[in-house]
């Protein structure tokens, strides 16, 4: 008898140990993520959220302003205008959304409908005259965020 009830209990053990393992990593992944912008950075915390409606906050604690499009697509898919910024008419179609008028030291949230697993960009892509430079017809006083570097990945996935 007793040594029934010791294997039962070991086969429970080994069981719910096999669940465990069993179960996928991507089990448990949020519906929402923080990403910090700056100058000049985007960055994701978490950077893999799972399918479905997802609440992006927007924090920007840098001291310009910025702004956060949502792009279905990686990197490399991301069309660019000539001079190195993207090229919003182009991307329209896979731009699922964006925040807008991020100020400076505020904080910005939407839902956005990211039901397709995949891999998506988020980026800044405020273009303007450097604030102190004289535009002297080159190249060096226009400011680009996404080419300064304000992007970053973030990867949809399916619970399963
Ligand atoms: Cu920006």
């Amino acid at each position: 008898m007793k040594r029934q009830l010791a294997i039962w209990v070991t086969i429970a053990a080994l069981v719910s140990m096999g669940l465990s393992a069993c179960s996928s990593s991507s089990d448990g992944l949020p519906s929402a993520s923080t990403v910090t912008v700056s100058e000049w950075i985007v960055q994701p915390k978490p950077a893999e959220v799972k399918n479905g409606q997802v609440k992006i906050t927007a924090d920007n604690v840098g001291s310009e302003e910025h702004e956060l499009l949502v792009f279905r697509g990686s990197k490399a898919d991301l069309p660019l205008k000539p001079n190195g910024a993207v090229d919003e008419d182009a991307a329209e179609e896979n731009v699922v959304g964006e925040i807008s008028g991020i100020a400076a030291g505020s904080t910005k949230s939407k839902t956005f409908d990211l039901e397709l697993v995949g891999e998506y960009t988020i980026f800044c892509n405020i273009e303007h005259e450097a604030v102190t430079g004289m535009d002297d017809g080159s190249d060096t006083d226009y400011v680009s965020h996404y080419k300064n570097g304000m992007v970053s990945s973030l990867t949809v996935s399916a619970n399963n």
